[in-house]
C-alpha cells in the first residue's frame, strides 16, 4: 500500500528565509543559497546582468555573470535559482544574489501586452486598462499590496473576533428574496424557480445569534448598483457580525472602535512593507484613541450652519455631507472615524430597532471613514409582535416575510450587530480614488471579466 509522505523535509527557496539567516548571522557573504521566484526586471550591463527577482512580498536583485541575460531569460520567467550571498551594504537587504545556476519552470507564452515591473508607466495607465489586463496587474509591487492590505483587514476582522468569542458561520449566497428593500437583487434561474443573488446575510447573522449568541462572517455581497460611482461594486466582500444580550446599540460601536484599533495596529506592524508601497515609506495608520460619535440630526444640523448650505435631504446624509463631516471630526477630534448615530426610521430597513424616546429615530449607526460610509450598524427588533407591527406600519405583509420571521416567532434575545464593506476600507486607508483599485478582480455595471 502507498502512503503519503508528508513530512519529508523540503527545500523552501524562500527568500524571506534568507533574509532572516543573513540577519541572524547563519548566512554570510559567500554561503550558497537557493531562491525561487518570477523574473521581474533585466538590467543587461553588458559582461554581467541584474536580475530583479519578484517573491510574494518584495522584490529583490541577483547578479548575473553572463553575456545574453536577456536571450536566456524575460519578464515573467519563473524560475528556481541557485546562487551565493554577495553582502553589499547599499542593498536594501544587506546582500544581493550571485547567480551560479538558473533553472526555468514556467514562463510566458507571449510578450505582457503591459510593463507591470515599470511603476511609472502603469501609474499613467487609464482604470480600466489596469482592470481589464488584471491578471498581470495584480503582479505590480504597489498593486498587489493594496490587496495584501486587504488580506489584512479580512484576517484582522477575523482574529479580533475570534479573540472576542465570536464563532465564524457561512450563509447561503442564494436567496428567495431579500432584508435590504430587496430592489437591486440579481435574479438567477433556480431549476423552475427565481431565485436572488444575496444582497446581505442580515437574516441568517440575526438567525445564528440565536445559536452562537456572538457571530461573524465574510463573504461575497450582491448589489444591483445600477449607478457606476467611485464607491460602488455590484459585488463586494462584507464583513458581517451580529451579537445577543446587547444593553444597547452603543456596545456596538464600542466593539467596533476596538476592533479599528486592532486592524490599525496590525497593518501597522505586518503589513508595514505594504503601506510603505502604497502610501509612501514610513507612512503608517494613525493611532485610534478618541473616535467622536454625533447623532444623524445634529451632524445635519452642524453641516448647515458651518457650511451656510440649507438642509435639501432631511432623511439622508448626502456623501458631499459626509466627506464634509469626515474632514471636520479629522481636524477637531483627529479621528479618522466618526459614528453618526440614530438614523430616520424611514431611511433604515424594516428590521432596525426604532429609539423609543423619539421613534423618528432609530438605535442604528453609519461609521465613517475619512468621510465615506464604510459600516451600517444597529439594534434589531427581537421580539415578534414588535416586528409584525413595524412591518404593519410600513405596508408590508408579514405572511410575505414568515421565513425572516421564524426566528422572532420562536425567541431571540436583545441583539445588533454590524456590516462592513471591504473594498471600502481598504479604498480610504489606501486613499485611493476609486474602490475598483481596491478589489482584485471588480464587478461593476460594465465589468464581468476577467
Ligand atoms: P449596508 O447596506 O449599509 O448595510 O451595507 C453595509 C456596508 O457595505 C458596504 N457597501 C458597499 N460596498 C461596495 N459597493 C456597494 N454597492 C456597497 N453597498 C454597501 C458599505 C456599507 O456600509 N445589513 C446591513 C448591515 C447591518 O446593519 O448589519 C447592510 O447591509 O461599506
Amino acid at each position: 500500500m502507498d502512503f503519503v509522505q508528508y513530512d519529508r523535509p523540503r527545500q523552501t527557496r524562500d527568500i524571506e528565509i534568507v533574509i532572516q539567516q543573513f540577519a541572524d548571522g547563519s548566512l554570510k557573504d559567500g554561503d550558497e543559497v537557493k531562491i525561487r521566484g518570477a523574473v521581474h526586471r533585466i538590467k543587461d550591463m553588458g559582461d554581467f546582468a541584474f536580475v530583479i527577482i519578484r517573491s510574494p512580498r518584495r522584490t529583490f536583485q541577483c547578479i548575473w555573470e553572463t553575456e545574453d541575460a536577456a536571450q536566456k531569460l524575460s519578464p515573467e520567467d519563473w524560475v528556481l535559482v541557485d546562487g551565493t550571498i554577495a553582502a553589499d551594504e547599499r542593498s536594501p537587504l544587506g546582500f544581493d544574489i550571485r547567480i551560479s545556476s538558473v533553472e526555468k519552470v514556467g514562463g510566458p507564452a507571449e510578450k505582457l501586452p503591459l510593463e507591470i515591473s515599470n511603476d511609472r508607466k502603469m501609474k499613467n495607465l487609464q482604470l480600466e486598462t489596469l482592470l481589464d489586463n488584471r491578471v498581470v496587474t495584480l503582479r505590480n509591487p504597489r498593486i498587489r499590496a493594496i490587496m495584501r492590505v486587504a488580506d489584512g483587514v479580512m484576517y484582522g476582522f477575523r482574529q479580533f473576533l475570534r479573540e472576542e468569542g465570536f464563532t465564524e458561520f457561512v450563509p447561503p449566497k442564494m436567496v428567495m428574496g431579500g432584508a435590504e428593500g430587496g430592489a437591486d437583487m440579481f435574479m438567477v434561474k433556480y431549476f423552475d424557480q427565481r431565485a436572488y443573488l444575496n444582497q446581505s446575510p442580515q437574516q441568517y447573522k440575526q438567525a445564528m445569534v440565536g445559536v452562537f449568541e456572538k457571530v461573524f462572517t465574510v463573504g461575497p455581497v450582491f448589489r444591483g448598483e445600477n449607478s457606476n460611482t467611485p464607491r460602488h461594486l455590484t459585488e463586494f466582500q462584507g464583513l458581517d457580525l451580529e451579537m445577543g444580550f446587547i444593553e444597547s446599540f452603543q456596545d456596538l460601536m464600542e466593539l467596533e472602535t476596538r476592533m479599528f484599533q486592532y486592524i490599525f495596529r496590525l497593518l501597522n506592524t505586518e503589513y508595514a512593507a505594504e503601506l510603505d508601497l502604497v502610501l509612501g515609506a514610513g507612512r503608517r495608520l494613525p493611532e485610534l484613541d478618541k473616535v467622536p460619535q454625533i447623532k444623524f440630526a445634529d451632524a445635519k444640523e452642524l453641516y448647515a450652519q458651518k457650511s451656510g448650505k440649507k438642509i435639501t435631504d432631511p432623511v439622508d446624509l448626502a456623501p458631499e455631507e459626509e466627506k464634509w463631516l469626515g474632514q471636520y471630526f479629522l481636524e477637531e477630534a483627529g479621528s479618522p472615524l466618526v459614528f453618526v448615530t440614530h438614523y430616520p426610521s424611514v431611511k433604515r430597513p424594516f428590521y432596525a430597532m426604532d429609539d423609543p424616546e423619539n421613534p423618528r429615530y432609530t438605535l442604528s449607526y453609519d461609521l465613517l471613514l475619512y468621510g465615506l460610509e464604510v459600516t451600517t450598524g444597529g439594534q434589531r427588533i427581537h421580539d415578534y409582535d414588535q416586528q409584525v407591527a413595524k412591518m404593519k406600519k410600513r405596508h408590508m405583509n408579514p405572511a410575505d416575510f414568515e421565513n425572516y420571521l421564524t426566528m422572532h416567532k420562536y425567541g431571540l434575545p436583545p441583539h445588533g450587530g454590524f456590516g462592513l464593506g471591504l473594498e471600502r476600507i481598504v479604498q480610504k486607508l489606501l486613499e485611493l480614488d476609486n474602490i475598483r483599485e481596491a478589489s482584485a478582480f471588480p464587478r461593476d455595471r460594465n465589468r464581468l471579466v476577467p
